[in-house]
């Protein structure tokens, strides 16, 4: 297997919605092991410490969207932080919420801009997280950040996004709760978004496979999303906004073993993860497992097949 460089950076970003507690998410995947879990795959692992967001003018409380002040800081260290650990590693940005990847996203675009080679995005999620601070209902900018990085208008305040994703690059897998606004706005693009109906229907390889084709075939970068509520809630009950019908343990792990099969993982996201809300570490430890299916972990070797 293929040594990698793994960079771990806290992002305990929790500005993203009201409900609080993603900012203990960074220090609940170090007491789960993430660390020695990739270590022990003979993976190179650094733990960067946690990233801290730009000045900022104290957000009023009760103002819409919810601590957007806030959120734009992030955004611009994130951003920042993820265009430098890309230049060394594999990073992995422990999240916080989902607010987060407007800033890890944009990062990892600009480095993959100066290499001159395409990004893709892996967005699983029973959310969309399509709108934008104009048309998000609740406020809460962990609903946006998909919108932010394809270079969506309405996003004023915010790092102006240098490298936007193109939208044919970004594949959803996952989804179960869509919002009205974001249903129609998606509907308008060339984003590939695939439903739990269809993974019931035809499984979770099939989607994964293709997109993971195309992506091999234009040598692209890839970053992958990895949001608590694309798993079932009864497998990872520590997450704010739960919604039943979610991934397996197994399609979870089949995933991210597809993805390390495909050799082309260059960066991940673990977001949502509320650990006020676990149960006895159990999302934390699930988290963490998924982590290193997607660095190599596996039952047996097995001969490389395609899908
Ligand atoms: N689309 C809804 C719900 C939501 C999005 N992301 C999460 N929840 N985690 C919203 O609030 O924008
Ligand atoms: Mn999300
Ligand atoms: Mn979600």
């Amino acid at each position: 297997m293929t040594q990698q460089s793994c960079l771990l950076l806290g992002a305990p970003v929790d500005s993203g919605k009201k409900r609080r507690g993603c900012l203990m998410g960074p220090d609940a995947y170090r007491t789960a092991g993430l660390a020695e879990s990739l270590s022990d795959l003979g993976h190179d692992v650094r733990d960067l410490g946690n990233v801290a967001p730009a000045a900022f003018a104290p957000d009023e409380t009760g103002s819409l969207p919810h601590a957007l002040n806030e959120t734009i800081a992030w955004t611009d260290a994130l951003t920042k932080a993820a265009e430098a650990a890309m230049q060394t590693g594999l990073p992995i940005f422990m999240g916080g919420d989902h607010s987060l990847s407007a800033g890890t996203v944009a990062g990892v675009a600009n480095h993959a801009a100066a290499l001159n080679r395409p990004l893709f995005v892996l967005w699983l999620d029973a959310h969309t997280d399509y709108h934008t601070p104009h048309t998000t209902d609740s406020g809460n900018l962990h609903g946006t950040p998909v919108a932010y990085f394809t270079g969506v208008e309405g996003f004023e305040g915010f790092p102006p996004i240098q490298n936007p994703v193109p939208q044919e690059n970004v594949c959803m897998i996952g989804l179960r709760s869509v919002d009205a606004a974001e249903r129609e706005a998606l509907q308008a693009t060339a984003i590939r978004t695939h439903d739990m109906r269809e993974i019931d229907e035809n499984g979770i390889a099939k989607p994964l496979a293709a997109f993971l084709d195309h992506v091999a075939a234009q040598n692209g970068l890839l970053h992958v999303s990895l949001d608590v509520d694309f798993l079932d809630p009864s497998v990872a009950p520590a997450v704010g906004t739960t919604v039943p019908g979610g991934a397996t343990v197994r399609e979870a792990h089949l995933v991210m073993e597809m993805l390390h099969d495909s050799g082309l993982l260059t960066s991940l996201d673990l977001v949502e993860l509320n650990p006020f809300l676990d149960e006895r570490g159990r999302t934390a430890k699930l988290m963490v497992d998924l982590a290193a299916s997607a660095l190599g972990r596996r039952v047996f070797d097995r001969p490389t097949r395609s899908f």
